[in-house]
């Protein structure tokens, strides 16, 4: 049993609690098998990033290097002032994201070991296709302030859990289930995408149906992980100046929607391919769940 929980949101028979001392066993049978969101709150406590990965940080040593925001390109340092000026009413653009694995490898040091929840990842494994991910990055940070919004309500891309670690500031998140995503309006272009902006104040004679999904809302602190199961809807709003480190995580609980998300992916260019894909990783997937298992037996 965790040594804490705290209800932190709740709607009709739904709840998302913030667990302290949790095992890797109970996260792996009361949340990623189950697709239960959860806020870990000590998850990253061994992180050298928890106390190194300030704003100031990043200004005094990559001040000169760029991030891209928005397809702008900024001077670290310069958009880092503009965090600072952000308000709610008129915010820093959002999200800038630095790709730690493509731009800067030297941090990756800072965030290892990875937190232990979040093992055995099968991303970056030989047997995988790269192409197979989408490009999917594995590890990103994303600076935020008061007021900055992710543009869009969305579930991530190829059935991937995303792990977001909130090492600066407050972050609010507001998740729904997979099943009530026939209420939000998916985009037909982009499926992954609702097309309804504010889902706190939704336009309700524009998506009525909004009415009946069940939303829940949070806010995650400095020190604290947001895992977020593959298929749950989110979005966030920083509530003061942050920065997030974002991981992927693809495993034994999300193969099944990974397969079928490649299937998907090259349905209409390359069915033929797709069918070859699925078939591979229909038998690839058993083989790696024993390798794993050996792993955390040994
Ligand atoms: O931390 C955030 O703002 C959410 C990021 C996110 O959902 C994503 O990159 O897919
Ligand atoms: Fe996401």
């Amino acid at each position: 049993m965790a040594i804490r929980t705290i209800e932190i949101a709740r709607s009709g028979d739904m709840v998302v609690e913030k667990k302290y001392g949790m095992t890797v066993e109970e996260f792996r049978t009361d949340h990623l098998y189950p697709l239960k969101p959860v806020v870990l709150a000590d998850a990253t406590a061994h992180w050298p990033a928890r106390k190194l990965f300030t704003p100031e940080f990043f200004r005094s040593r990559f001040g000169q290097r760029e991030i891209e925001v928005d397809g702008k390109h900024y001077p670290l340092a310069e958009f880092i002032d503009r965090l600072y000026a952000s308000t709610p009413e008129n915010p820093a653009p959002y999200p800038g994201k630095l790709l730690l694995n493509r731009d800067f490898p030297e941090l990756l040091e800072y965030i290892r070991p990875r937190i232990k929840y979040s093992v055995p990842d099968r991303i970056g494994n030989r047997w995988i296709p790269e192409s197979f991910l989408c490009g999917a990055s594995t590890h990103e940070i994303f600076f935020g302030s008061p007021g900055g919004s992710f543009p869009y309500v969305h579930y991530d891309y190829m059935g991937l859990h995303a792990w977001i670690n909130q090492l600066v500031g407050e972050k609010e998140f507001i998740v729904v289930p997979p099943w009530d995503g026939q209420y939000l309006y998916p985009d037909p272009n982009d499926p992954w995408k609702s097309m309804v902006g504010d889902l706190k104040h939704p336009d309700l004679d524009r998506f009525p149906l909004v009415a009946n999904a069940t939303v829940l809302s949070f806010v995650v602190g400095p020190g604290e992980t947001m895992f977020i199961p593959n298929g749950w809807w989110h979005t966030t709003v920083s509530k003061s100046v942050t920065i997030s480190v974002a991981l992927d995580q693809l495993c034994g609980s999300n193969w099944n929607r990974f397969r079928e998300e490649v299937r998907w992916k090259f349905a209409d260019s390359h069915p033929a391919k797709g069918a070859v894909a699925q078939a591979y990783l229909r038998a690839l997937g058993p083989v790696l769940s024993v390798q794993e298992r050996f792993k955390r037996a040994s």
